[in-house]
This record gives structure tokens, C-alpha cells and sequence, in this order.
């Protein structure tokens, strides 16, 4: 394998000869910018696979809130150490900055360090770096190097279960999981999402199946990029692989990020429409964080609203997202729409949920996400007979 290419933004000679001779030496292959003018306008040739930003750019170029502001807007995913020779407050401040933006930074160095300190920072994101080859991950969806994890959702009034959501994840051979977000991106920006997606759902169906020769009437819910959205197609592929099984689309539900949709990629509301008419479900998922307008609520064929974890989590102790969930519940049910809380963490929680009229709970306080032998232990020991979860069950 060729050494993985590693781009350092420093107008500092002395930081970037420190940098260039560690890098060298653990398998990198380093190149120089000195300007962050120069990386904005040359960026979509460069692609490194990761880059350390030096956030103290001289003055007259542009300056580190730019550059973050900027590789936001890109979407991009490529893992960034973000270094500084100034005081810790402001390499925190632009960290809280670039996470805002999603921005993968996988490290924060203050200047002055050691290059033993360096190199074990970089020796630490090789194991992320490995996970953004294209070549990997075409031939672990040809391998089939992928498994479901399933996270089970209640029905919040009867504290019964009616579901699972179904979760991907990466295991190539003896090595460690691989979770969705270090390769998602990759496999849309490469096209792989339609083949792998293809994977989860068949996987998924034949679980179903499982589940129902077990007597478990569950509902899956299958999570869909935005890119598949324009595939005008994808609705009758999907049918087809349902009809094959001989499995009800009332069965599965399609859960779509809010996001997504108020991109607007085209064929968006003909694919949606296309799924609702084939009987499947569809939940419009992490509400809350995108920017959907009234309008696009009311014209998208959604039946479920998911809100987002972020509202959540904490929603016990936090005035304001209690009343922000209090009115994305008014606006979800008013809409008519089926009310999921996604990231109910503890019992407090629920509680409150409870009192608020949400429909639905997922979240660690139910279970995790859990490999289908480890949903069945859950099952035996938390859910009765008559379907209901019991929390408080000890072993
Ligand atoms: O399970 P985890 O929290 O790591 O999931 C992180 C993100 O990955 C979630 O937002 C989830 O929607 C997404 N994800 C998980 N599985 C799939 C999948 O099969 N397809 C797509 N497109 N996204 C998935
Ligand atoms: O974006 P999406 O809603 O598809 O992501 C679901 C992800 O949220 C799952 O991968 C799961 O790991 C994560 N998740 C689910 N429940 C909880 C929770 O209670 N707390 C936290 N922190 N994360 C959760
Ligand atoms: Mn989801």
C-alpha cells in the first residue's frame, strides 16, 4: 500500500520541518502549504488523506475560522489535527467551531510539543485513516464484511416493543468495527451506497423474516442517504426485494435525515411519494437539526417524526429543549405524524416523554444498538410476554 498523504498548513518552518520528518518516518507522505488561500483555491485537486491545520496563519491570509468556515461548506470529511501556538481558550473556541460544522478533527496540538508526542497523535489515526480507502470498502460490500446492528424502540403508552432501528457497521476481518459515520460519506461520494444499501435491506428482510418465524411482530426501520433519493428506481428495486420474501412494506420503514430533504435533491418527492404508495413507512429522522420549511413538512409523505438525540438527551434538566420538544410534538401530531424520541437516556426522561404525549422511545435507557444474538438476550430478559419492556428487571 502507498504511504497515505498528509497535508500540513503551517507558515511556521520550524513546526513543518518537525512535522515532515515525524510523518516521513511513519509512513506518510507529506506536502507543504504555506498559505490558506493557496489550499482553498487548489483544494479539490489536493484530496490528502488528512491534514494538520495550523490555525495561526499569518497575517493577510486568510484566518482559521475562514478555513474551517470554508471546508464546512465543503462537507468535508477528511480527518483534520488542528494546531495552534496560541492559548488553549482559542483552540477549544475553533474546535467547538469546526465540530459545529462536522468537521472530522481527530486531534488539537498546542505548540510547543515534542516530536514523540506528535507521533504517537498520528500513530493514533491510523486506524481512522485505513477506513477512508475506496478500494477497502468496494471489497468488503463484494466480501459482504458488514453487520446489522439493531436498536429496539417502545411504544411509549403501553411500554411495548414495536420495533427495531437497523444500524450498520463495518467488521473487517480481525480488526476492529468500523461505526457508520467514517464511511458513510465515503460511500455515497463514491457511488457504493446503492450496493451497500441494497445489502442492509436484504439483510434486514431476512432478519424480519427471522423475527416473524419467532413469533415477534416488529417493524424495522432501514436509515436512507439523501443520495439514493434520487434514484427514481430505487422504490421498485426495493418492492421487489419485499415481494421476494414475501414480506408486508407495512412492515419497514424508511428513515430519511431531515437534512436530506431540504437539500432538494432532485426526484426527491416522487422517489418519497413512490415508497408511501408501496405500502412502506416513512419517518423523517434527527428533526430538529435541519432546516426543513412548514411547507416541505406538509408536501413530503412522512408518517413519523424523529427528534433529534441532541433535544434529548439532558431533556430532564434542560428548560429549553423541553420546550422545544414540546412544540416539535405540537407540530409532528398536528401534522399527523407518529412522534419518536430518539436518545432517551434515562428514566426521568421517559417520564417526561411520557407526560408530553411522545409516541415513541429509542435509547440507551431501552438498549443500545445490539448484533441479533444480543437482541435475543435482550429480549429474554426485558420484554414480557404480553410484549411489554420491563426496565427495572434485575438478572
Ligand atoms: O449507529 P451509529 O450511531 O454509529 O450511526 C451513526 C449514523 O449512521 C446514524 O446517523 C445513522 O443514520 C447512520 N447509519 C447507520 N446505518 C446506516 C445505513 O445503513 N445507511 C445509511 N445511509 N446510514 C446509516
Ligand atoms: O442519525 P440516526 O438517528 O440514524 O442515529 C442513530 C444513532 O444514535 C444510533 O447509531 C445510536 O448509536 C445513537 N443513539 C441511540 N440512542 C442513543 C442514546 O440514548 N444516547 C446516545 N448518545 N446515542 C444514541
Ligand atoms: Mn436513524
Amino acid at each position: 500500500m502507498t504511504g497515505k498523504s498528509l497535508l500540513i498548513l503551517t507558515a511556521s518552518e520550524e513546526i513543518s520541518l518537525l512535522l515532515q520528518k515525524a510523518a516521513v518516518k511513519n509512513g506518510f507522505v507529506p506536502f507543504l502549504l504555506t498559505s490558506g488561500l493557496g489550499l482553498i483555491s487548489s483544494f479539490d485537486n489536493i484530496k490528502p488523506d488528512l491534514m494538520i491545520l495550523d490555525l495561526d496563519l499569518e497575517v493577510g491570509d486568510i484566518d482559521g475560522v475562514e478555513l474551517l468556515n470554508h471546508f464546512g461548506k465543503a462537507q468535508c470529511k477528511i480527518p483534520i489535527m488542528l494546531l495552534s501556538a496560541g492559548d488553549h481558550k482559542i483552540l477549544f473556541s475553533l474546535n467547538y467551531i469546526a465540530l459545529e460544522k462536522k468537521l472530522n478533527i481527530i486531534a488539537n496540538m498546542i505548540y510547543p510539543f515534542s516530536a514523540e508526542e506528535f507521533e504517537y497523535k498520528l500513530s493514533l489515526t491510523k486506524h481512522n485513516l485505513s477506513v477512508i480507502d475506496v478500494e477497502d470498502l468496494a471489497s468488503a460490500i463484494e466480501n459482504k464484511h458488514f453487520i446489522l446492528h439493531y436498536q429496539p424502540k417502545i411504544e411509549i403508552k403501553t411500554k411495548k416493543w414495536i420495533g427495531v432501528e437497523v444500524l450498520i457497521r463495518w467488521q473487517p476481518p480481525g480488526q476492529r468495527i468500523i461505526m457508520p459515520d467514517d464511511f458513510i460519506s465515503l460511500a455515497e461520494e463514491s457511488g457504493l451506497i446503492l450496493p451497500m444499501t441494497i445489502w442492509v435491506i436484504k439483510q434486514s428482510f431476512e432478519d424480519l423474516l427471522r423475527f416473524q418465524s419467532e413469533n415477534l411482530n416488529l417493524k424495522i426501520a432501514v436509515n436512507l442517504s439523501s443520495k439514493l433519493l434520487s434514484d427514481i428506481g430505487f422504490p421498485d428495486e426495493v418492492l421487489r426485494l419485499a415481494k421476494e420474501m414475501n414480506l408486508n412494506p407495512e412492515q419497514i420503514c424508511f428513515e430519511v435525515t431531515e437534512s436530506a430533504t431540504s437539500k432538494q435533491p432532485e426526484n426527491v418527492l416522487e422517489v418519497l411519494l413512490r415508497l408511501r404508495l408501496k405500502g412502506f413507512s416513512l419517518s423523517i429522522d434527527d428533526f430538529g437539526t435541519g432546516y426543513s420549511s412548514l411547507v416541505e413538512l406538509q408536501r413530503l409523505p412522512f408518517n413519523e417524526m424523529k427528534i433529534d438525540k441532541s433535544f434529548i438527551m439532558g431533556i430532564e434538566s434542560t428548560e429549553m429543549n423541553q420546550s422545544i420538544v414540546k412544540a416539535i410534538l405540537y407540530l409532528g401530531h398536528t401534522l399527523g405524524l407518529t412522534l419518536v424520541a430518539e436518545g432517551v437516556e434515562n428514566v426521568e426522561a421517559l417520564s417526561l416523554l411520557t407526560e408530553l404525549n411522545c409516541d415513541v422511545a429509542q435509547g440507551y435507557l431501552i438498549s443500545p444498538a445490539l448484533p441479533i444474538d444480543e437482541l435475543r438476550k435482550w429480549h429474554k430478559k426485558n420484554i414480557a410476554d404480553d410484549f411489554t419492556w420491563k426496565p427495572f428487571e434485575s438478572v
